[in-house]
């Protein structure tokens, strides 16, 4: 059957990345396929929105640089939560230089990203060099890449043939690079006249996702999970303002409320795409 149709469980059981499988078997597990993206800037509100919509999610995505109160036991929380809650940890570094520095800035500095995030992001604009940087630090501890294939913003440069390059070079190293940011999946894409669809399996994690909203004054546009999961077959819903928002982050029920609410569609729309 086509990598859509698939279960989560199913594709667990053929990945061979191992954050790509501890991903789908968590999905498995908790019957959840949501990401929630914690973009806030105190740690105290990071790790304590983290707590709360633990249950709920998959993978908790993380932007540590924002964090302006950041010391290392941050990421010490952060892990114990990630035991305590079971789910995997998604640093959206969007690393984007040639690989010497790409390679420093993942395994180095500050956040040492490498050594506790399982999966990070890469723009493909450097070109396949920004694999082999990433790689070089990654897959020795069993991370794994998603490529920034498509984007959720109005205007997005990553269209038609970028996309197209990106699945390539996804296509040519898929030891590390599990799948893509992307609004669809990327099934066939950039193949070339006579190639025949290979047997690959990219795990599609999408942005741009919101019940309440279309969109916000800075060109963010949102999709419901439905439309991203069910009609655009995406796997991982990744929601921020819609779960902790501006009015949510002050008041735990409502953050668990919205966390429990975009879980309950994301599967709703799993179970309807693949027929069980
Ligand atoms: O739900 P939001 O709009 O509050 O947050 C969406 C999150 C942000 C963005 O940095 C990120 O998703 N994002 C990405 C990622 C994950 O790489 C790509 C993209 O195209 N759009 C997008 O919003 O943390």
């Amino acid at each position: 059957a086509s990598v859509a149709k698939r279960t989560y469980a199913q594709r667990a059981v053929t990945h061979t990345n191992p954050a790509a499988k501890a991903l789908l078997e968590t999905i498995e597990r908790k019957r959840t396929n949501l990401c929630v993206s914690v973009d806030v800037t105190k740690q105290a509100d990071f790790l304590r929105i983290i707590d709360i919509v633990g249950p709920y999610i998959c993978l908790v995505k993380t932007h540590v640089d924002v964090i302006e109160d950041f010391d290392w036991s941050v990421i010490e929380r952060l892990q114990e939560l990630s035991t305590k809650h079971d789910f995997q940890i998604f640093e959206d570094r969007k690393f984007a230089d040639i690989g010497n520095t790409v390679a420093l800035q993942y395994s180095s500095g500050v956040y040492k990203i490498a050594s506790w995030s399982h999966i990070t992001n890469a723009h493909p604009v450097p070109g396949p060099s920004i694999i082999s940087g990433l790689s070089s630090v990654g897959l020795p501890l069993g991370r794994g890449l998603l490529l920034l294939a498509e984007m959720s913003t109005k205007g997005s440069l990553a269209t038609g043939s970028y996309t197209e390059e990106a699945v390539r070079m996804a296509r040519a190293n898929r030891d590390f690079v599990i799948g893509f940011i992307a609004q669809q999946r990327m099934d066939g894409v950039g193949l070339r006249e006579g190639e025949s669809s290979p047997d690959e399996d990219f795990l599609i994690l999408t942005p741009g996702v919101g019940l309440d909203a279309k969109g916000d004054a800075m060109g963010q546009q949102y999709r419901t999970p439905r439309e991203v999961v069910l009609e655009s077959g995406c796997d991982v819903i990744i929601v921020g303002r819609g779960v902790y928002g501006k009015d949510n982050a002050a008041n735990p029920d409502a953050v668990r409320e919205q966390a429990e609410r975009y879980r309950a569609e994301g599967w709703k729309a799993y179970q309807e795409r693949v027929g069980i």
